[in-house]
């Protein structure tokens, strides 16, 4: 059974997690915050409504999707509908190649998330492994997988603003088979959607991880002579020198002054002690990095 995934909050505004330099908001609404909306309640269970983004062309590389951000909304005045659970927010790349501007291959599929009636939610998946990677400059596509029908006359269920359909950025899968422009749809009086799914995503240049050397004791991004030295220095010391050192930069809060802060430099196992297990860890690590570097470069 899978577990249900919580949307954080906002007016319309972005909320939680701080915005970095780094991140870009991606989005095709025009929405702003107290602007009109449009209820579009005419989907079924394994149906989904999703939107075209396109991530930027620079950095070269890989850009992460970070947030997806997606605006709820009923007819109901405040508080609104009772919370929904649906079945997923999910990515997808697109069918021919990177350019293409039709949802394909689902790369990613949450948890069932639930959603708040009147907010746009938030899910944050910064923190997926493996992450939810896209090429720059490549289009993907976001939305929400339903699992249940929204009540068609009130909702809660996905909007689009009212500043006119955009051909080619609002998709349905329609009977959760058949990807469909959103904006070939008509209503029973013959008109096409007002506007484009307001749903929003939070991108960045993906930074691959850097395994940690921990025997880079002099913390100079390189494995040397010197580190060893130092280390060995460093446990004949009678100081007891504080962090913090490329082996541990970790606090130790019960620890007096200054180790409370800065922790032991020489802690290679991290638990806020400096002992015999500390030396003969950094040893053993120490050779056998020089020996077969897996996490340290050899200077
Ligand atoms: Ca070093
Ligand atoms: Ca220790």
């Amino acid at each position: 059974m899978k577990s249900i995934s919580l949307g954080c909050l906002s007016g319309l505004a972005l909320c939680a997690a701080p915005a970095l330099a780094q991140d870009t908001v991606l989005k095709n609404d025009f929405l702003v915050n107290g602007g009109t909306v449009a209820i579009q309640a005419g989907f079924i269970a394994r149906e989904a409504g999703v939107s075209l983004f396109r991530m930027p062309a620079s950095p070269a590389g890989q850009f992460q999707v970070k947030r997806v951000l997606i605006f709820w909304k009923s007819l109901f005045p405040p508080p609104g509908a009772a919370p929904v659970i649906q079945d997923s927010v999910s990515v997808w790349l697109p069918l021919g190649g990177p350019n293409g501007t039709r949802p394909q291959n689902r790369i990613f599929e949450s948890d069932p998330p639930q959603l708040i009636d009147g907010f746009l939610n938030e899910f944050p998946f910064e923190q997926m492994n493996p992450p939810i990677l896209v090429n720059a400059g490549s289009n993907f596509f976001a939305g929400l997988v339903f699992s249940e029908p929204p009540n068609p006359f009130a909702g809660p269920s996905l909007v689009t603003d009212t500043a006119g359909c955009q051909p080619g950025t609002s998709w349905v899968l329609d009977n959760g088979i058949t990807w469909t422009d959103l904006c070939t749809y008509r209503d029973f009086l013959g008109r096409p959607p007002s506007g484009t799914f307001v749903i929003r995503v939070v991108v960045a240049p993906y930074v691959v991880p850097q395994p940690l050397c921990f025997v880079d004791f002099n913390n100079d991004g390189f494995l040397t002579q010197e580190d060893l030295s130092g280390f060995l220095t460093a446990v004949l010391d009678e100081s007891v020198p504080p962090g913090p050192s490329g082996t541990n930069r970790n606090p130790c809060p019960a620890a007096l002054p200054p180790y409370g802060t800065l922790g032991y430099a020489a802690d290679y196992n991290r638990d806020c002690t400096f002992n015999q297990e500390d030396l003969s860890g950094f040893i053993t690590e120490y050779f056998g990095q020089t020996e077969q570097p897996s996490g340290c470069v050899p200077g």
